[in-house]
């Protein structure tokens, strides 16, 4: 009798160990951390406002079409900043993509595009803390994270996102002047419900402004109509005060269901100018928000 009793105990810890093998805490925040929306650095895909042909005075004006087609997405590189032992530990989470732009630039109702290369690293960081009464992720859980920032991979960014803010009513919800800033992720970060009526706002810094107008804003996510569309600094539709430097979009949230990232994209007018130069130049800032 004591011999099938050890048979089964053996058994019973074998089988355990094909279930859940002895994860280290570097192993639990990696899966984590992989699987979380959270730490998830949005893609810039969509089509969407084309925008108007040139305005007079505009060196510069939104292509006839234009959007961006991911080539190769490898997998995120997650590094543990700390030893995970002393039971907090800061992740940065690094994203490389490769993307193809694809640029029409002439507006003569035909679709005849060009296609520009883009090599983008995104940077996120999070905090993890483990807890005791966290059943999953070998009691790791998500305290803190900062947005998503899009770099270009080689040397040469001119046009960057320095502030992002969201108004919910007319009354601030957030705001991100740095993106190394983390925020709580049960209560710092953006929330968004379907039918909100909501305005986005961001400045922009151009180190080496070339053309008029400088740059293109664009916003992305749960937008109205479609996941992209332009911002202005005009003093309409929702922006308060022309040419103040402050570009905004407002609308009621909607397709929260499928968005789980806001961002803010600027384009240099350079990368707009034409359709053939290898001169694709970007940033953005993207930020999980809560529903
Ligand atoms: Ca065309
Ligand atoms: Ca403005
Ligand atoms: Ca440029």
């Amino acid at each position: 009798m004591t011999k099938i009793i050890i048979a089964a105990s053996a058994l019973i810890l074998v089988a355990g160990c094909v279930e859940s093998p002895e994860l280290t805490d570097a192993d639990w925040i990696n899966q984590l951390v992989a699987g979380s929306n959270v730490s998830e650095t949005s893609n810039l895909n969509g089509t969407g406002d084309a925008g108007e042909d040139g305005k007079s005075g505009e060196e510069v004006s939104v292509p006839e079409f234009w959007y961006r087609e991911l080539t190769s997405e490898p997998y995120r590189e997650i590094i543990l900043e700390n030893d995970p032992a002393a039971g907090v530990c800061t992740v940065t989470v690094i994203h490389t993509l490769s993307a193809r732009l694809i640029i029409d630039t002439v507006w003569d109702g035909v679709f005849e595009p060009g296609s520009k290369t883009i090599s983008d690293t995104r940077y996120a960081r999070l905090i993890v803390e483990k807890h005791s009464d966290e059943v999953s992720h070998g009691g790791w859980r998500i305290i803190s994270a900062t947005p998503a920032e899009h770099m270009l991979t080689p040397d040469g960014q001119e046009v960057f996102i320095s502030s992002m803010s969201l108004y919910k009513d007319d009354e601030l919800i957030w705001e991100c002047t740095d993106p190394g800033s983390f925020y709580r992720v049960d209560s710092e970060l953006p929330q968004l419900s379907e039918g909100d009526f909501v305005r986005m706002e961001a400045t922009i810094n151009h180190l080496n402004p070339q053309y008029d107008p400088p740059f293109f804003v664009v916003a992305h996510g749960p937008l109205s109509g479609h996941s992209r569309h332009l911002m202005y600094d005009n003093g309409l539709y929702g922006d308060e005060t022309a040419d103040d430097g402050i570009f905004s979009y407002e609308w009621y949230v909607e397709y929260t269901g499928f968005h789980h990232r806001i961002a803010v994209d600027v384009i240099d007018a350079d990368t707009f100018a034409d359709q053939t130069e290898e001169d694709y130049d970007s940033g953005a800032w993207g930020i999980h928000f809560l529903k």
